[in-house]
């Protein structure tokens, strides 16, 4: 793959000046089958491209692409025609369904299996597997919630799963978990995510919807009227490759064209980001977790030298006279003056000032990630960033204001006109059903039943979980301090994990089940998250490896012994349940306008839709009809306007998250106690060639380990100091965990802080040993597990003080992608 620094292959960056590249201008490049030529005359719409395909139409997070297969096993991909950026992640499709760390066959824990649930959990991990058949297997699992059901309620069976799993509506191991559960009697389930947890809550408060996931100003708006754009905290070239559904990519055709334009870009980060080497950005790189006050600095400049905008404000915000009190420290006695913010980020006055006085004085887009807010105190960033947009007064205008999803499944890719695919179902709770605990909280509630916390108004009380049931996500991955999750997660009696791959989640269940890669089942996902504009067929490539069978198989099996399969499948298999979830969307075009094929001529045609974009879309600004009538586009705030003071939060007394934002000093950053032993800020980011966890086990690892571990990038200050260089295996610690990284010494980082990727699967050296050293890098050995205050809940895996040191002893293996010992030779079970 041929592409550019944006990742765009060469044919369309060449059309990224502006315009994205017409719709059915490729259909001409490529000679029609009689097949799709056909479709095309009887659907005008159904833009048929390139029907002659040599592979099999397949999609996963991170792009569509055809999969070459040859004597059944996959050799190859093709990514598809219309994908502007395709990416290195689709090559490893080969090694992912042939990887060597599969999980084989169902297996179940020798304690577990041979002395009933709850049996020698502190094993787990450690004990010996043995392999039993499907019949086996399901039979167990289905006994167990029957007994939990039956003996302690739904509250026993946290089955919240939360995770990124694959892409397919259909087979989307959550929701069919989900509705197994409801079918059974209920179960524990979560809230909020771990993405935006802190974001999603205080963004409702603030502007009355998540805003995290909301539509942004279209880019070909951005790229006509922004004057300059602040990526704040977000390396949108790194994360835009992936998506939630399949990824259209069209964000990256968007920065293209701003990068082409020469529009200024000010990139404010510890780290100096790929997007803001290939936007050729200014770098303002403050310390670590202290964006809130740097913010506040930039507002008191704006009020100081009148430059906010008192009609904006007074027309469509709520409270400015308390955030003005406040800026001016008539509230605590504190001026929160640019001298007072560059005391705590590190920025110096006289840069401030400049840069507040250059937003206001053009058209300024804040452009916002998520990092920021996976921090302790992680509501204040945004909802100052929102707060700093008001003052600026471009809120609902062409190119201005804020958004917050523009690093994230291409935000501001203007959305089509068609129908939507719902996917399977999850049910309906059934009466009895527990409410759920906010999800990041989850190791807190398996150590702690019974325990009552503050979330957002309310209380939750946490039940006493007998169960875990993960299908699609690696929590020994995503959650933070996985230390202490080890220790949480032996007081469930029974664990079972769904998935493809030996994770570290896996091999520390009781019961294993092995499911399949997309890539060996039928499925169907949209293309653009927020677009909408692809439907792309799924098919199966190759068939199930090994004994693994699809979720859906998995899920049907266990729901027949439970005597609810009929409720479950619908009297559907997987292809009526494809046929279903098409002509139910079927429908909706047709109300819209747009025709599409029968089911049978859509999967048969190995070919993908691409839906018609309204012009007005690629006009649409986000706030403008708002901003043009508030009274009659009120926001589903209570006062129906932004608020910058928010009443319900006042009324919550918290003193972790008052009714006004400001600055509240994290639990952990370098002005803390905790600074004196571990001086290093970490910044966690996502990684650049993998999705979380996903993908951690091909070849493309040898692009980012360094010595065969995660890598951490280290400042030349802090590495000489320490007697490191690149290359070198080092030591990373605090006192929750150590971790075993690879050096990247470069300029490229604050002094002060290191960065290490998120996602990189858990290898303890010695099991047994508390706070083992993890041999591969996972960077939540690190992280602190407390909510980001009593509002959200939201999870602060983005921080942590730490030290580094060389390690200089032999390199211990890294077996974080081998299959267990026992599980090569699994002991048989008989039945
Ligand atoms: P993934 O690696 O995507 O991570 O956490 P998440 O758990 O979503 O894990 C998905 C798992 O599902 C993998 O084990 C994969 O093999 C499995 N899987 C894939 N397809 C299927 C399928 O079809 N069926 C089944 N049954 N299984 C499947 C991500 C989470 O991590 C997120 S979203 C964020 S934003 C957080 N980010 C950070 C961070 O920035 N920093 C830190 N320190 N921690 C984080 N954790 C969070």
């Amino acid at each position: 793959m041929k592409n550019n620094r944006f990742g765009l292959s060469r044919r369309q960056f060449l059309a990224a000046g502006g315009t994205l590249l017409a719709a059915g201008s490729l259909d001409l490049l490529y000679a029609r089958s009689a097949l799709a030529q056909a479709i095309s005359q009887a659907m005008p719409l159904f833009t048929a491209l390139r029907p002659a395909r040599k592979g099999i139409l397949t999609a996963a997070h991170w792009g569509a692409f055809e999969a070459l297969v040859e004597n059944g096993k996959m050799v190859g991909v093709q990514p598809v025609e219309d994908d502007p950026a395709p990416n290195e992640l689709i090559t490893m499709a080969p090694y992912q369904v042939h990887a060597a760390n599969r999980i084989t066959a169902p297996m179940v824990r020798q304690s577990w299996l041979e002395h009933g649930p709850g049996s020698n959990t502190a094993l787990r991990g450690r004990d010996k597997w043995v392999s039993v058949s499907w019949e086996k297997a399901t039979e167990l699992v289905a006994n167990d919630i029957r007994r939990l059901q039956r003996e302690h309620g739904p509250s026993a069976i946290y089955a919240g799963s939360y995770g990124w799993k694959s892409t397919g509506m259909l087979h989307n191991s959550r929701a069919l978990l989900h509705r197994l559960m409801n079918l059974a009697g209920g179960f524990l389930g979560y809230s909020g995510d771990y993405s935006t947890g802190a974001a999603q809550v205080i963004m409702s408060h603030v502007v009355g919807s998540m805003e995290v996931y909301e539509q942004q100003t279209s880019w070909p708006v951005v790229v006509e009227s922004s004057e300059l754009v602040v990526l704040w905290g977000c390396n949108p070239l790194v994360t835009l490759k992936n998506s939630w559904n399949v990824p259209d990519h069209v964000g990256l055709e968007g920065f293209a064209a701003l990068a082409a334009k020469g529009t200024p870009v000010i990139c404010i980060d510890p780290v100096f980001s790929d997007s803001a080497k290939a936007l050729n950005a200014e770098w303002i790189a403050p310390k670590a977790y202290t964006d809130a006050a740097m913010i506040l600095g930039l507002a008191h400049t704006l009020l100081a030298e009148k430059h906010h905008d008192e009609a904006f404000l007074a027309r469509y915000t709520t409270g400015f006279e308390k955030f003005r009190a406040y800026l001016l420290g008539e509230s605590d006695g504190l001026v929160k003056s640019a001298e007072w913010a560059s005391e705590i980020c590190g920025i110096a006055p006289e840069q401030l000032r400049q840069l507040a006085r250059r937003m206001a004085g053009q058209r300024t887009m804040l452009m916002a990630g998520w990092g920021i807010q996976r921090q302790h105190r992680g509501e204040q960033p945004h909802w100052l960033l929102v707060t700093l947009a008001a003052m600026l007064g471009q809120i609902g205008l062409p190119g201005g204001g804020f958004g917050f999803s523009y690093h994230y499944s291409s935000g501001g890719s203007p959305t089509a006109r068609g129908g939507i695919l719902s996917g399977i179902s999850a049910g309906v709770a059934p009466a009895g059903s527990p409410p759920p605990i906010p999800v990041a909280r989850i190791a807190d509630c398996l150590a702690n039943p019974g325990k009552t916390i503050a979330f957002n108004g309310k209380e939750v009380t946490y039940p006493d979980v007998k169960m875990v049931y993960v299908a699609g996500g690696n929590p020994f991955h995503h959650h933070q301090d996985t230390n202490n999750l080890l220790l949480a997660w032996q007081r469930p009696e029974t664990i079972v994990v769904q998935d493809p791959y030996w994770t570290a989640t896996a091999r520390h269940a009781d019961i294993v089940l092995p499911c399949t890669t997309s890539y060996e089942r039928n499925d169907m996902d949209m293309g653009g998250d927020y677009s909408q504009r692809y439907l792309f067929p799924m098919r199966q490539c190759v068939p199930p490896q090994h004994q693994a069978r699809s979720d859906f198989a998995i899920f049907q099996a266990i729901a027949t012994r439970l005597g609810v399969e009929q409720a479950f499948t619908e009297g559907r298999d997987e292809m009526l349940w494809l046929k279903k979830l098409y002509d139910d969307m079927k429908q909706q075009a047709r109300n819209a306008g747009v025709p599409l094929p029968p089911f049978d001529l859509f999967w048969q045609s190995n070919n993908y839709i691409r839906f018609p974009v309204p012009e007005e879309n690629k006009k649409w600004v986000r706030f403008a009809d708002y901003r043009a009538d508030p009274l009659l586009n009120p926001l589903g705030t209570p006062s129906g306007k932004i608020e910058i003071f928010s009443k319900t939060i006042a009324a919550m007394h918290y003193d972790d998250c008052a009714g006004l934002p400001g600055w509240q000093p994290p639990q952990e950053w370098h002005g803390s106690a905790q600074a004196l032993r571990y001086p290093l800020s970490l910044n966690t980011a996502h990684p650049a060639h993998r999705l979380h966890s996903q993908l951690d086990n091909t070849p493309l690892r040898q692009k980012y380990a360094v010595s065969d571990r995660e890598a951490i990038l280290i400042h030349p200050q802090d590495a000489v100091t320490r007697g490191i260089q690149s290359g070198d295996l080092v030591r990373a610690f605090n006192d929750r965990g150590q971790i075993l990284v690879g050096a990247l010494v470069t300029e490229a980082i604050r002094p002060g802080v290191v960065r290490i990727s998120e996602g990189a699967w858990y290898d303890p050296a010695e099991p047994a040993e508390p706070k083992t050293l993890c041999r591969n890098g996972n960077v939540n050995c690190l992280t602190f597990d407390i909510g980001t205050s009593r509002l959200a809940q939201g999870n602060c895996g983005q921080m942590a003080q730490l030290e580094v040191e060389k390690f200089t002893g032999a390199p211990p293996p890294n077996t974080a992608h081998a299959v267990p010992e026992s599980a090569r030779q699994p002991i048989r079970n008989a039945r």
